[in-house]
């Protein structure tokens, strides 16, 4: 069955065993006080209305047996995969690799760097542990992607303007066709979010289309992948 859905610019059609979602770095240290995004000097509860539709598209793409990945941004404990100029970036009195209230900053293994409870990975999804803002960068996703079938991807997480773009860029110039979920997405800058989401759709959808949750939700619900939920949640 053919899934279509109301976007802009114009509607997007795909396959359920063809679609992923995509879950972009939903994890304590964007979303949460006394991680990364606060030590950059912002206001992270502005993102957190990201959470609740991000998960009921989740139980929906669940439902539907879609393929879901999650992504991480963080490092190795000894940093080797951190460029200098990342660690340096910003000047921060706690950076990258510092002990922050929730551990070592963006620290692969740390309580700060975990994805949040509410969007939890179910084992049979897999998590991209990305050492830069795309998550195509010195990653595997794109192999799983393709090993998958994979050619559509519905995609939610923060921030807007940093990870998602830049991942969604990514998508589109291997040949990906990115759905990308208004509400879903976050940023720490209300004008980013907002001019961030025009330009994905402008100029006849040039790097990607957009939606919302509820439509998401509302096509995902009379969806079913014939290859079927890989792993059902608990109701
Ligand atoms: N700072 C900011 O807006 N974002 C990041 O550093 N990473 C992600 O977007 N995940």
């Amino acid at each position: 069955m053919t899934m279509r859905f109301e976007a802009e610019p114009y509607p997007l059609e795909s396959e359920p065993d063809c679609t992923a979602l995509l879950i972009i770095d939903m994890q304590r240290d964007f979303v949460e006080p006394g991680g990364f995004g606060e030590m950059l000097g912002n206001d992270v509860s502005l993102l957190r209305s990201t959470i609740e539709p991000c998960r009921r598209v989740l139980d929906a793409a669940r439902r539907a047996g879609l393929t879901v990945i999650h992504t991480r941004e963080g490092h190795r404990p000894d940093l080797t995969d951190a460029p200098p100029s990342k660690l340096r970036r910003g000047g921060l009195e706690v950076g990258i690799g510092d002990k922050g209230p929730m551990g070592r900053v963006l620290v692969r293994g740390e309580y700060g760097h975990d994805i949040i409870p509410e969007l939890a990975p179910l084992q049979s999804e897999p998590v991209i542990d990305k050492p830069g803002k795309g998550a195509f960068y010195e990653t595997d996703l794109d192999l799983i992607l393709k090993n998958r079938g994979i050619r559509t991807l519905i995609v939610g997480g923060v921030t807007t303007e940093v990870c998602v773009h830049t991942t969604v860029r990514e998508a589109n110039d291997r040949g990906y066709e990115c759905l990308v979920l208004s509400d879903c997405v976050g940023s720490y800058f209300p004008e980013f979010q907002r001019v961030a989401l025009e330009m994905i759709k402008a100029q006849g959808g040039i790097f990607g289309w957009v939606a919302d949750s509820r439509e998401a939700v509302r096509v995902l619900g009379q969806a079913r992948s014939p290859v079927g939920a890989r792993e059902t949640p608990a109701a």
